[in-house]
């Protein structure tokens, strides 16, 4: 099926302050000399990569109160907020190259923002082993890459719940969470109470991953912005070492495809996270050229006659 695609801007951002391993400040330039923007660029797709978003550099302190670089967290989303924005504003689908995952703050709540404005509804695709739920009071690291969607929904400190504007940026409702398999204990009660939709691997182990996506992209129309936010850990850990919170028994191969396929299907794709490439921990960037052979699916490579 050919599909025509809005313009495309991909931008770095090249920071590993969300989380303690160090390493996914290098992801951008992975996925970069992986060949990311030729290959968007090959699906006939106005592909520009418009370069890194600047930062703090990481101090690498310990948490305080419960949140680690919690002021480089914020100046490194107010940068992706703006960047994502601009992008938007400008008609163009931004593409945020992490970074580890606290970056999604920003990216999503510029497209939450943008779609306030122009009245769509807002699906997002969390594809993750994790669920990113955890709050000061119960995270287990004071990581805020294990933090995002809970701070999207309202759940977080000011500074981060209020960066797109209005609180909450997003409702539990608009998530969609799938490949997760580790959740904290307190961060499993959090989800249940607000009720977030996950769909974990043993769902996807016994409904099977096509029906796992016709259920997980019901109701998605015409008038839909569908954010997938990418975290690379979702990949079984054979696959995908390249990342800093490998999980065992994560999605294959094939049922990674799928997930893309689905998605370009729907023709709705609005914007993109690709985030927690962590190269220091890779094989001969293996893991930035699969994230890059996956986009290539999202934007519609298919095998045989079907693109
Ligand atoms: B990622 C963790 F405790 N839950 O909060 C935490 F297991 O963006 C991991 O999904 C978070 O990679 C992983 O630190 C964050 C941990
Ligand atoms: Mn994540
Ligand atoms: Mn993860
Ligand atoms: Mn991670």
């Amino acid at each position: 099926m050919t599909r025509t695609y809005p313009p495309v801007s991909v931008f770095g951002v090249p920071t590993d302050i969300g989380a303690s391993r160090r390493g996914a400040s290098m992801g951008p330039e992975a996925l970069r000399v992986a060949g990311l923007v030729e290959a968007i660029a090959a699906r006939g797709v106005d592909a520009r990569d418009i370069g890194d978003v600047q930062g703090p550099r990481n101090p690498i302190a310990p948490p305080v109160q419960g949140y680690r670089h919690l002021d480089e967290v914020v100046a490194w989303n107010r940068a992706v907020f703006d960047a994502s924005a601009g992008e938007l504003r400008a008609g163009r689908m931004p593409i945020m190259l992490g970074g580890d995952h606290c970056l999604a703050i920003g990216s999503i709540a510029a497209v939450a923002a943008h779609c306030r404005a122009s009245g769509k509804k807002l699906r997002v695709l969390w594809l993750d082993a994790h669920a990113d739920f955890n709050t000061s009071d119960i995270t287990p690291s004071g990581n805020i890459h294990g933090m995002p969607v809970a701070c999207l929904v309202g759940l977080g400190p000011e500074v981060l719940t209020t960066l797109g504007g209005a609180t909450p940026a997003i409702t539990p409702e608009q998530v969609r969470q799938i490949g997760i398999r580790s959740v904290d204990p307190e961060e499993k009660r959090l989800v249940k109470e607000h009720g977030l939709d996950i769909y974990d691997m043993r769902y996807i182990d016994e409904v099977g991953m096509r029906r796992t996506m016709e259920t997980a992209l019901d109701g998605v129309d015409a008038d839909t912005h569908l954010h997938v936010s990418f975290d690379v850990d979702m990949l079984d850990p054979s696959i995908a070492p390249g990342t800093g919170t490998r999980v065992p028994g994560g999605v294959n191969y094939r049922e990674a495809q799928l997930i893309m396929e689905m998605v370009a299907d729907t023709g709705r794709l609005g914007s993109l996270d690709l985030v927690e490439v962590n190269p220091a921990l890779d094989r001969r960037n293996a893991t930035a050229k699969l994230a890059v052979d996956l986009v290539e699916s999202l934007f519609g490579k298919s095998t045989l006659m079907r693109d």
